[in-house]
């Protein structure tokens, strides 16, 4: 086992190297953040923040869900699964002309990048040609493409790549010892290595997860450390604040110390400098107050338009507002 962290490695002779650096962040140094005392990590979060960003300038990628419901896994916090019931009507995939529609409007709204997730297990062949199809002509609206769908096989993400893929959205979703207590139909094994067939073809990964959902401070630094140790680290780090929904085994969640979310967002900035980090999910179950704490703890992107992929989020004309009482940008 290799025990020299990023900067003894570095200092050796490169011959004499070991091949992989030893993961940058461990459980307790993160821990050890989400410990600090709120003032001195918001602190941390925005020095850090801001010799790297702009600080007033937020990134926006509009979701749309191409393909809904209905699908095989049983992921403890989703509407989409087939498992529960939640009342979700499941969609087919959607033709390329509405999607069209639908990446035009999000351009004209300010969106900079299109995100099409679709309810899969993983891709079958016959659903990949229309998806590729899809990613190609978006591109041409010349807005950053991204797609979520599921675990990928051999092949695929090459397939993707050269269709004008820019970024490919994978969870892992929260830490591995907590893993098997939302999901049981995959592992974060399986996700990690869809990450790595994604990055091996030179596509950017979105790769983040979901507090609130029971865990406690160490399971939420462990997935910041999960990410964090990825290498590189995600381009783009969505946090997702669970949003309970009926019917599923999470519905009665406690929801999470607002303040506990920010500091997950302050964590995600310091161990992930360079990193979009997105104000993701649950958005309108939170204060202006609590976004607005985000953003100065690092978040520097959001998901724009009035729907994530199965439930609402904040209105266009609410999150105008909100950018103008804080003096906050389009990037
Ligand atoms: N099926 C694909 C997959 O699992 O990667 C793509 C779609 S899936 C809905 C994308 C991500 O949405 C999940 O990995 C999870 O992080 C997030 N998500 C789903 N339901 C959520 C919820 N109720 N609250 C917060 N985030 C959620
Ligand atoms: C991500 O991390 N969050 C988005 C996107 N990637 C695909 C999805 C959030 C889904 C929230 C629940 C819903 O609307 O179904
Ligand atoms: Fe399916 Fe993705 Fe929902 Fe899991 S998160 S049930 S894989 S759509």
């Amino acid at each position: 086992m290799n025990t020299l962290n990023k900067a003894e490695h570095q200092a050796l002779p490169q011959n004499t190297r070991p091949a992989t650096p030893a993961p940058q962040w461990d459980a307790d140094s993160v821990v050890a953040l989400f410990d600090l005392p709120f003032n001195d990590l918001i602190f941390r979060a925005q020095q850090v923040h801001r010799e790297n960003f702009d600080p007033n300038a937020i990134q926006r990628s509009a979701l749309l869900s191409i393909k809904t419901g209905g699908c095989s896994e049983d992921c403890s916090y989703c509407s989409q699964s087939k498992r529960y019931k939640t009342g979700l009507e499941s969609e087919p995939l959607m033709s390329l002309d509405e999607v069209l529609t639908m990446a035009r409007a999000a351009k004209a709204k300010g969106a900079t990048r299109f995100c099409m997730g679709a309810a899969w297990r993983s891709p079958k062949e016959r659903d990949l040609e229309p998806v590729l199809e899809m990613v190609r002509e978006v591109k041409k609206l010349d807005i950053e493409t991204c797609v979520t769908l599921g675990m990928l096989k051999d092949g695929q993400a090459e397939r993707l790549k050269e269709a004008g893929l820019d970024y490919y959205n994978h969870n892992l979703d929260t830490a591995r010892e907590f893993y098997g207590e939302i999901i049981t139909t995959h592992t974060i094994d399986d996700r990690l290595e869809t990450i790595d067939k994604v990055r091996h073809c030179g596509i950017k990964i979105c790769t983040g997860g979901i507090v609130g959902m029971g865990e406690n401070r160490r399971i939420r630094a462990v997935l910041v450390a999960q990410l964090a140790n990825l290498n590189p680290p995600p381009e783009s780090v969505p946090i997702n604040s669970l949003v309970r929904i009926e019917g599923t085994p999470m519905e009665k969640v406690p929801a999470l110390d607002p303040l506990e979310f920010v500091r997950t967002i302050a964590v995600a900035r310091i161990t992930m400098p360079k990193s979009y980090v997105r104000l993701s999910a649950g958005r309108v179950q939170m204060s202006d107050e609590t976004q607005a704490l985000c953003f100065l703890a690092g978040a520097n992107s959001i998901f724009c338009g009035d729907k994530l992929l199965t439930t609402p989020n904040d209105e266009e004309d609410q999150d105008a507002v909100l950018f103008e009482k804080l003096g906050l940008k389009m990037a």
